[in-house]
């Protein structure tokens, strides 16, 4: 039986904004971007129950929260936050597995700490990042990283909450399957059709029933369903792509100033392959992403096209502009999927955290496997 520990920061950019500026505190504020299209980060515990939350534009914030403060982000702060958390943690064990700036696992089934009692290494953990920090942060304890993350939310903010092997079996039942991570809107809406709303009535289904609806995720439903999960605490994280992406402050149709736009983005995309030292031969294929003015987000790949070129993403721009005619665009987005190497593609804990400085998690994908690079402009400009 495994130990595992999620640690999440509470309202992460926007604690350390408040703890670094004091005139913040007791006030609803978010992070992000002040303009006629900025959108935040996060919001303060404040702010949320005004009904502001993360990735919302700042101009529908403000009208829930007139008095809302939106501050700008400033990177280099969560940064060091990050490298102190996990500095800390690293003490009580070595199996980590970073998920942004404020998320980790950490595996402390081998942990000679408190008596190897899980429960009380967390509260530990939690206690030392305050004192450290002056931050405060949730834990979900739990045998596997599924049940952790879970838990981690149960009890948020400054909370913490274990879901002992014993208790799985009455917990999952009544979890609502919206709070499993990786279901995101348009699929919580076709298990809603389905009449799938609670753990337990997917519980009824059989394996072949949640394939044939769901693909190649009906075993994962099945297993998650039942607080069954097997993946490792993994230290070493394999890049599988990179990326990177601009949001314009106008919509463009496809014309030559947008090919110019394009153009940009793949000289910035060959500096940071190259940066990596990520050469083309590792690239496995080339992959495109849209949002339309609609605010449809499309994504096209190719496999035929492996070259970081212009001229490859020219393809791809027109053949996904012809297959929505009529749109003009919002964000374009461009970036490579690389060859399954284990080896070359790992990522040091420092690396990942240099990755993130300009990097944002896609909260849409799984959290497993995709950075998007934003080197123009972060999400929250
Ligand atoms: P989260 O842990 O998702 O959110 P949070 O720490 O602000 O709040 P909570 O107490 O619910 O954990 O994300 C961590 C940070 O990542 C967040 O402070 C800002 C950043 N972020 C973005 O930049 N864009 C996003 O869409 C999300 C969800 C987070
Ligand atoms: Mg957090």
């Amino acid at each position: 039986m495994r130990k595992i520990i999620h640690i999440d920061m509470d309202s992460f950019y926007a604690s350390v904004e408040m703890r670094d500026n004091p005139k913040l505190r007791n006030l609803p504020i978010a992070v992000g971007g002040k303009g006629k299209r900025g959108v935040l980060s996060t919001a303060n515990y404040q702010a949320r129950s005004f009904g502001v939350h993360s990735a919302m534009s700042t101009a529908l914030a403000l009208k829930r929260c007139p008095n809302l403060i939106v501050v700008p982000g400033r990177h280099h702060a969560y940064k060091e936050a990050s490298i102190q958390v996990r500095e800390i943690i690293k003490q009580y064990t070595e199996t980590i597995q970073p998920l942004s700036l404020d998320e980790a696992y950490l595996d402390v089934t081998d942990s000679q700490a408190l008596n190897n009692n899980a429960t009380a290494i967390a509260r530990s953990i939690r206690q030392e990042i305050y004192q450290k920090t002056k931050l405060t942060c949730s834990a979900g304890i739990a045998p596997n990283k599924f049940l952790a993350k879970i838990a981690s939310d149960w009890k948020k903010p400054n909370g913490q909450f274990t879901i002992k092997p014993q208790d799985i079996k009455t917990f999952m039942p009544e979890l609502d399957l919206y709070k499993i991570p990786g279901i995101g809107k348009v699929t919580f809406n076709k298990m809603k059709k389905l009449n799938l709303i609670k753990c337990k009535d997917m519980q009824k289904l059989t394996l072949i029933e949640i394939e044939n609806f769901f693909g190649r995720m009906g075993r994962r439903y099945f297993e998650l369903c039942r607080g069954i999960d097997q993946s490792e605490v993994s230290s070493n994280r394999v890049r599988k792509s990179m990326s990177l992406e601009r949001t314009f402050s106008e919509d463009f149709e496809l014309n030559e100033s947008l090919y110019s736009w394009l153009e940009d983005l793949v000289v910035s995309l060959q500096k940071n392959l190259q940066k990596k030292n990520i050469t083309e031969s590792q690239v496995d294929h080339l992959f495109i992403k849209i949002k339309f003015n609609n605010f449809t987000i499309k994504t096209l790949e190719r496999s035929q096209y492996q070259n970081v070129s212009l001229d490859n993403y020219k393809k791809l721009l027109n053949e996904i502009s012809s297959k929505n005619p009529n749109r003009k665009i919002r964000l374009m987005g461009i970036g490579i999927k690389l060859k399954e190497n284990k080896n070359s593609n790992q990522l040091s804990f420092l690396s990942f955290l240099e990755n993130l400085s300009d990097v944002h998690l896609d909260r849409q994908e799984s959290l497993d496997d995709k950075f998007y690079l934003q080197p123009y402009c972060h999400p929250m400009d």
